[in-house]
């Protein structure tokens, strides 16, 4: 930290610009709606990442870096190399987990569930918390890495823009159903009731699916964790139940109109300058104008019933770890839009809104990752270009 702010002070004195983001108000309206704005800012990020790699001379640079897609811009053969990995690791017997172990977890039945496991372990002190980013960052990399490893996937780690389809979810060609998808949305149930959500004091319709998702990749998956937090009482009765059933998913655009757009995406980037307001926002705390943000929207999106919005399990629905690659991305570009004053921001405890209180984390401190990996150091996690990370977005 102070190697870097002096860092910061000598590059000032050597009349280096010391870029800032630019301000919302540099953008009109219809370019915040359409997404144009995004695309300039993430350009700039692009651009500034360029010239910060370079000049700290990595090992890993910028044309080093492997790049990350969005889903729709990898080519048929690659999404679908993507998806037939994930659904490797679905069926591959647990790694890490010891026989005596698993006597406590009969619900995990692979390396996947011990990734789903694990988030259901650590959900009270991920969430709301100082490592929320960074915790969720290492976990996307370190399924990323099982991926190639056990699954001879050879691409790396796609993202889901969701702004792009917040309108209409179930017309995106990315759960269309085919074969190069993500998988369908659900079957469609009709007749259902509205949902109140007690703690976001919101009743929402049902969405366009409801049952289980029925063709393309992951129609036949078999989840067997969770559900935990689901407003339907089929909760199970204790955190590690084995529970085998479908992957339910009910896309649901009552929540991406209103918390995934262009303009939640331009107005969290550029009006959110302190590290406090930018995650606050990101998980809709801090404030009751907006009680999901981008986060809490791409988990509930995924309709109600569905295994994306319960917040212990939502790792059984693959499109987790793209909708978490999207969050990881945007925190990216955050970051090198003033990155002298970003690349090592933290603040927060270590518990989910200071509930129970805890003392506030360091960058020194050990993040731990249960059966996904071994414990890693906070501060290592907050450069995509260095450590165990060597990655970019497009
Ligand atoms: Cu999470």
């Amino acid at each position: 930290m102070l190697f870097f702010s002096s860092l910061a002070s000598i590059a000032a004195i050597a009349g280096f610009a010391i870029a800032q983001s630019p301000p919302l108000s540099d953008f009109s309206s219809e370019d915040i709606a359409s997404g144009a704005a995004w695309e300039k800012v993430q350009k700039l990020a692009l651009e500034r990442m360029q010239d910060n790699i370079d000049f700290r001379g990595n090992k890993c640079n910028f044309e080093t870096a492997t790049v990350r897609k969005e889903f729709r811009n990898m080519t048929l053969e690659h999404r679908k190399s993507f998806t037939n990995a994930v659904e490797c690791l679905q069926r591959l017997p647990p790694q890490v987990m010891t026989h005596e172990q698993k006597k406590q977890y009969p619900g995990v039945h692979s390396r996947y569930d011990e990734y789903v496991a694990t988030h259901i372990n650590y959900t009270m002190t991920i969430h709301m918390t100082a490592d929320f980013l960074a915790w969720h960052r290492f976990y996307v990399h370190s399924f990323e890495q099982d991926l190639k490893k056990h699954c001879g996937y050879t691409g790396h780690m796609p993202y889901w823009n969701w702004a792009e389809d917040a309108e209409a979810l179930d017309q995106s060609e990315i759960f269309n159903g085919d074969e190069y998808s993500m998988g369908s949305n659900g079957v469609y149930i009709s007749n259902r009731d509205y949902t109140y959500l007690g703690l976001q004091n919101v009743n929402f319709p049902p969405g366009t699916g409801g049952g289980c998702v029925h063709s393309g990749p992951f129609s036949k998956t078999k989840l067997h964790l969770g559900p935990i937090d689901s407003p339907y009482n089929n909760n199970v009765k204790s955190d590690y139940e084995d529970n085998p059933r479908c992957l339910v998913r009910d896309l649901n655009s009552f929540f991406s109109t209103q918390y995934n757009t262009y303009t939640n995406v331009t107005e969290l980037l550029l009006g959110e300058i302190y590290i406090e307001g930018f995650q606050g926002l990101m998980q809709g705390y801090g404030s009751d104008a907006n009680r999901f943000g981008v986060h809490g929207g791409g988990h509930w999106l995924g309709g109600g019933p569905s295994d994306l919005e319960d917040m212990h399990s939502s790792p059984n629905d693959p499109i987790f770890f793209l909708h978490h690659a999207m969050l990881d991305k945007i925190w990216l570009v955050w970051q090198y839009l003033d990155i002298w004053d970003r690349q090592f921001i933290i603040r927060g405890t270590s518990t989910m809104g200071n509930s129970p209180p805890s003392p506030d984390m360091q960058l020194t401190d050990k993040i731990s990752f249960g059966f996904v990996a071994p414990d890693q150091t906070f501060h290592d996690l907050m450069d995509t270009f260095a450590g165990s990370f060597c990655y970019k977005y497009d």
